[in-house]
């Protein structure tokens, strides 16, 4: 579709936050699931030379990808759709900061839990201990940032660092009931934004 935006992502992954992303805009735009055979991923490969999900092709045709940047340019390519705080503000300066956080520690941490055998050179040898220390970290992480809820995590206006949050802790291995209960503003914060008409579409596509 030209004009509009290609998501490339998978059920259940990152792609999430930024498809809850573009229907919080209105934009246009097209999902596509990325098999795992590896002609799909060669494929993907040439769009995200990571080869990880999500990527995202723009409407004049570049793509991009690492899920903080993408959330953080569509907050402002569309500013009337209030995804962030405007530029340049001490709120934006906040925004970001989370932002990376969620990243660089929350999404960094939940990859080592999942993927933890690539994290040594033993591959699966290491892996219980690596998931041990990476869901350790996890939490460690997500109670930081539940500190500053309130409901959401720049105070009273939403922004899609609560989506991504949202996303990253229903990543919890384990029992979520759990953690709301260790974090309860977290578990508020979780139904705030599971409620919203974006999210509600965006979970029941990834569910399907
Ligand atoms: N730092 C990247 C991480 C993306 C990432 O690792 N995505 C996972 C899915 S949630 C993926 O593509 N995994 C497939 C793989 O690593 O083989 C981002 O924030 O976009």
């Amino acid at each position: 579709m030209a004009n509009s935006y290609t998501l490339y992502g998978r059920q259940g992954s990152g792609s999430l936050v930024v498809q809850a992303a573009l229907e919080e805009i209105g934009a246009p735009y097209e999902r596509i699931w990325v098999a795992r055979e590896p002609a799909a991923l060669a494929r993907l490969r040439e769009l995200n030379p990571t080869g990880r999900v999500p990527a995202l092709r723009l409407p004049d045709g570049s793509f991009m990808f690492e899920s903080a940047a993408i959330l953080i340019h569509l907050a402002a390519a569309h500013p009337a759709a209030h995804l962030a705080p405007p530029v340049g503000t001490s709120a934006h300066a906040r925004f970001l900061q989370w932002v990376v956080y969620l990243s660089a520690n929350v999404y960094e941490s939940v990859l080592r839990i999942y993927y933890a055998d690539r994290y040594s050179t033993r591959g699966p040898a290491d892996a219980e201990p690596i998931a041990a220390q990476a869901t350790a970290d996890y939490h460690a992480h997500l109670g930081l940032i539940s500190e500053a809820l309130d409901p959401y995590v720049l105070g009273a206006e939403y922004s899609v660092a609560d989506a991504y949050l949202h996303m990253l802790a229903g990543w919890c291995p384990g029992d979520r009931g759990q953690l709301h209960a260790r974090l309860p503003q977290l578990g508020r914060h979780s139904a705030l934004v599971a409620a919203r008409p974006a999210m509600l579409k965006v979970e029941a596509d990834h569910a399907a």
